[in-house]
């Protein structure tokens, strides 16, 4: 459905292009004709791929979640571009495409300003998870809250939760569990205010002891596991949405913005445990994503690119992933349907546009290598996301509250492997799923896929939600195919330690490269 919709607009676009740049060619002087060098320029859209056209956002999606049924929650701004999430959160239909009936605004009746909340899926119901926000007291924003919310889109309604979290947290990151329980990390507790005749002063105090929600819905402090430095308000800023991943041993690994990491075992009051390995810093505006099993890449400052393996269960190993052709600070790293991964937006300069880079970079994990690929229309700085869809798009959009930019707007990029690779720019057939599991994948299990064409690969990407320049949901899975088939066999992944329990996107690809539409399918 949703190629049906995106791809016969996009398809339009090109040919009004080019019937446009092809009357041009009357007018000049010499050319007396059609030319087959002007008409013959040989696209590049299956090498960088490309973006849609700019389109409008009711709000600034400063948070955007995936849900199982292909539609995207976001949040973060009022309708005007201000800051604020008391007011408004959206639904973004993408198989309805990118006009204003797309999307649903809808009123937050919650008093919850999850504006800069921590955001997580729940694997049992595919409800969101939202976790802290802002407060304003006095009239002064900034503050944090401890309330919980879920977001149910069966019913599109965030519903305020009875039991809160024992500690307020503005900027906190939240974790899937391989047992279905969420640990919420750091996050800002109280913000300095110098004070004035009428209203006290405050002091800046962060969160530095985690909590784990049980599937009940009731918390457990991990009270033995505080830390100022790996969540908390030192370590370089490890509060602000802290790099945080289920690792294969089964615990939480953190990674935090001056380079030191840590194991969290989780379990009772919780213990944690510092690495002796350490990599160069980096800053809570560098993106870091888990690419493949175990495995994260991270941007650390001055462009360099690391990977950080965490399957060997003594240590992590470094390794080098080269230098970005640009800074970042503020850009997103997403993975793409087939495993690689697109970093866009970003700038030189901080929150700034002076430095933000407009074109876009791939990283290609089997060369180690990447590489520049198409330019968007507008820059993705502080508070802009993006996020992986069905189809195999990725939706990017938001930045600003604060500038310098108010941009309620997103574009929609077109990886390559959406294209022929002739050099004629059209999209290329897809296959289509035909059957796919509908009930429960347990781990380490066989199960078939159907499609409407030999079936080469199989990938699996978990469902992601992003916010400030972190998607701590992401999970890439090939699932081995032994012999291409219109019907193949695969296995899912070994264990909840390696896939958590929720919702996935299942492509099929064809022998020339081409993903399907994704299905979603659960693992639990
Ligand atoms: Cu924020």
């Amino acid at each position: 459905m949703i190629a049906v919709r995106f791809f016969p607009f996009m398809q339009r676009e090109r040919v009004l292009k080019a019937l446009f740049f092809f009357s041009l060619m009357w007018l000049v002087p010499g050319f007396g004709g059609i030319s087959s060098a002007a008409v013959a320029s040989e696209s590049t859209v299956h090498r960088e791929g490309e973006f849609g056209p700019l389109h409008d956002w009711p709000i600034i999606p400063t948070a955007m979640m995936l849900m199982p049924d292909g539609r995207v929650f976001a949040y973060g701004s009022n309708t005007n571009g201000t800051q604020g999430g008391k007011m408004h959160y959206v639904i973004w239909d993408p198989s309805m495409g990118t006009g204003m009936d797309a999307f649903e605004v809808l009123p937050n009746t919650t008093d919850t300003d999850i504006f800069c909340a921590g955001q997580v899926h729940i694997p049992g119901s595919g409800q969101a998870l939202i976790l802290g926000g802002d407060a304003r007291i006095n009239n002064i924003r900034n503050y944090a809250n401890s309330d919980v919310n879920i977001f149910d889109p069966a019913t599109d309604t965030l519903v305020r939760q009875t039991q809160s979290m024992a500690f307020k947290r503005w900027y906190a990151t939240a974790v899937t569990l391989p047992n279905g329980e969420h640990a919420v990390l750091g996050g800002r507790n109280d913000r300095f205010y110098k004070g004035t005749k009428k209203i006290p002063a405050t002091v800046v105090t962060f969160s530095p002891i985690p909590e784990v929600r049980a599937v009940d819905g009731s918390w457990r402090t991990l009270s033995s596991a505080s830390s100022d430095y790996a969540y908390g308000a030192l370590g370089a800023t490890s509060w602000f949405y802290p790099r945080a991943w289920v690792n294969p041993q089964g615990n939480l690994f953190i990674l935090a913005p001056n380079g030191k990491m840590y194991s969290l075992d989780t379990s009772g009051e919780g213990v944690l445990t510092k690495y002796s390995t350490k990599i160069e810093p980096s800053q809570a505006s560098l993106s870091s994503v888990m690419y493949a099993p175990g495995k994260i890449l991270t941007i650390r400052k001055y462009r360099k690119a690391v990977i950080v393996d965490l399957n060997d269960p003594v240590k992590p190993a470094v390794s080098a992933a080269g230098y970005m052709a640009k800074d970042r600070q503020f850009g997103t790293a997403t993975v793409l349907a087939n495993g690689q991964v697109w970093v866009n937006g970003g700038s030189s300069t901080g929150n700034d546009l002076v430095g933000a880079a407009l074109d876009t970079e791939l990283w290609d994990p089997d060369t180690n290598t990447w590489k520049t690929v198409a330019s968007a229309a507008t820059a993705r700085l502080y508070h802009s996301a993006s996020l992986l869809l069905l189809d195999g798009t990725v939706i990017t959009g938001g930045g600003g509250a604060q500038g310098p930019l108010t941009q309620l707007n997103g574009e929609v990029y077109y990886p390559p492997y959406l294209f022929k690779t002739d050099g004629s720019g059209e999209f290329a057939l897809r296959p289509d799923i035909i059957d796919a599991p509908t009930t429960l994948v347990n781990w380490d299990q066989q199960f078939s896929v159907e499609a409407s064409e030999s079936i080469a690969r199989v990938t699996l990407v978990r469902a992601g939600a992003v916010t400030h320049a972190f998607n701590q949901e992401t999970r890439f899975f090939d699932l081995p195919v032994s012999e291409m088939a219109n019907i193949v066999t695969v296995q899912s992944p070994a264990s909840p330690n390696l896939a958590p329990p929720g919702y996935y996107l299942l492509f099929v690809w064809n022998a020339s490269g081409v993903p399907s539409i994704a299905r979603i399918i659960q693992l639990g």
